[in-house]
């Protein structure tokens, strides 16, 4: 096989110096030349391939190639128009004719400047071309995204998480009659017979969510929060005998059997469907029950009637397995859960602007502190008839409950008129309050208020 050694050589390449001139892989350059579609030749007895520059270029050029295979020896060389192969030279390139060499670097630096302008306006184009956006956006959407490797456990988790239930009960206002024509369209009504049936649909609803939450929880505790107006009382408010059904003596005898009843039962089904370690009960006086009303002035904290009304319950209660039972007379208590601290209140110190009362829970919660020389977590109240969580700025939050009563009298000069509801709260160590479970005593859809018309007339 002629190898063309004889011819005179110009620059001579190795696959690696061929790859790095053509600017491509030195597979790419092995497979062309597989293909004999690159200028090189090839002996059978070596892997190794040669290479000419000058010819390499030509072929860049457009040259065609002829092909000489001989078992594995092989040339593949380019060929000019008319068939004629390539000129290899040693001899140096004829010396350019002399010029000035200001006018050379001169005209180099044009070159330069016209290349770089090119390149400029290429890149203009490449970068605002719209094509080039959306190429953009479909290459950064083919970025692989590594992917979350979530441990799936083989087994359910046999240690459930643990939570402790506090249950705020809170403006029921036993003995308050309210009738629609005294309220706004006709949109309230309320009684001790409506009271009751709010009763057995909060046992219902509380229990349910009792036994659903234990099948996915270990419920350990269970806190029931009494947070007075539980009663209606009978001298709150100038004309407020008028709207009462029974008078407070009945309303505080009746009402200890009804929550008696209720939360007997309640105790006996967590602790024996639920498997409640522990049971406390904690209750604060409202404002409404106070014997006298304001205008009585200083008279003793146990003066009233929801005070009066838990101890009636306490006594209905003595054969119930409950750990802690606190009636503070004096308005405030603290107690804890999940090692959360939680102070237990009526509202009626904490007062509302234009109905929001998120300015006058900042305010009190500066004095409570002080008061108390203990930073709680969270403030259960009531008294203002809209159910809130507002948080207080430092991890924990207001708790607001909701009233039994809803929409009365009143609600004419408060504008709302308040779906009544209450709540069962799940308090968790790690998270604190984490479950709100709201009790609704009125369906979702809203009553519908008379609208007088004479299409009917
Ligand atoms: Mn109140």
């Amino acid at each position: 096989m002629d190898l063309d050694r004889s011819a005179p050589v110009a620059t001579t390449l190795n696959t690696e110096a061929a790859a790095r001139f053509l600017n491509c892989s030195t597979r790419t350059v092995k497979e062309r030349a597989r293909l004999l579609q690159i200028p090189h030749r090839k002996l059978a007895t070596s892997r190794a391939m040669l290479f000419y520059e000058a010819e390499l270029q030509a072929w860049l050029d457009g040259a065609e190639l002829e092909a000489q295979c001989q078992g594995e020896d092989r040339i593949v060389r380019p060929i000019t128009k008319d068939g004629k192969r390539i000129e290899l030279s040693r001899d140096p390139p004829a010396p350019a004719p002399l010029d000035s060499p200001e006018r050379l670097a001169t005209r180099a630096l044009q070159e330069e400047v016209k290349y770089l302008k090119r390149q400029v306006n290429e890149l203009d184009k490449a970068l605002t071309g719209r094509e080039a956006i959306f190429n953009r956006i479909i290459e950064a959407a083919q970025i692989e995204v590594p992917k979350l490797h979530l441990k799936i456990p083989a087994k359910r988790l046999k240690k459930l998480p643990v939570r402790s239930a506090v249950l705020p009960i809170f403006d029921i206002q036993y003995g308050q009659l309210v009738q629609p024509q005294d309220t706004p369209l006709g949109l309230g009504e309320y009684s001790t017979t409506i009271f009751e049936e709010r009763l057995s649909r909060w046992y219902e609803a509380v229990t349910e969510s009792l036994r659903d939450y234990a099948a996915s929880h270990s419920i350990t505790e269970l806190v029931i929060a009494l947070g007075g107006d539980l009663v209606e009382g009978a001298d709150i408010f100038a004309g407020q005998a008028w709207q009462l059904e029974i008078d407070p003596a009945k309303q505080s005898v009746e009402l200890s059997v009804h929550l008696a009843n209720a939360l007997g039962d309640l105790i006996t089904f967590a602790k024996q469907e639920v498997g409640v370690r522990k049971v406390m009960l904690c209750a604060v006086p409202g404002n409404h029950g106070k014997v006298g009303g304001k205008k009585s002035g200083a008279t003793p904290a146990t003066m009233s009637w929801d005070w009066l009304c838990i101890e009636f319950l306490k006594l209905r209660l003595a054969n119930h397995p409950i750990d802690v039972f606190a009636n503070e007379s004096g308005g405030a208590l603290l107690f804890e859960s999940m090692g959360h601290t939680f102070l237990h209140i009526h509202g009626q110190e904490i007062r509302g602007w234009g109905g929001i009362p998120f300015y006058g829970f900042t305010r009190f919660d500066g004095r409570a502190i002080r008061m108390s020389g203990q930073i709680y977590d969270y403030c259960l109240s009531g008294h203002i008839h809209q159910p809130a969580i507002i948080p207080n700025g430092s991890g924990g939050e207001y708790i607001i409950s909701g009233d039994w009563v809803g929409g009365n009298n009143l609600s004419g000069q408060i504008v709302a008129v308040s779906r009544p509801q209450q709540r069962l709260l799940f308090i968790s160590e790690k998270w604190g309050l984490s479950e709100n479970v709201p009790i609704y005593f009125a369906e979702a859809t809203r009553p519908k208020p008379h609208i007088y018309s004479t299409a009917a007339a």
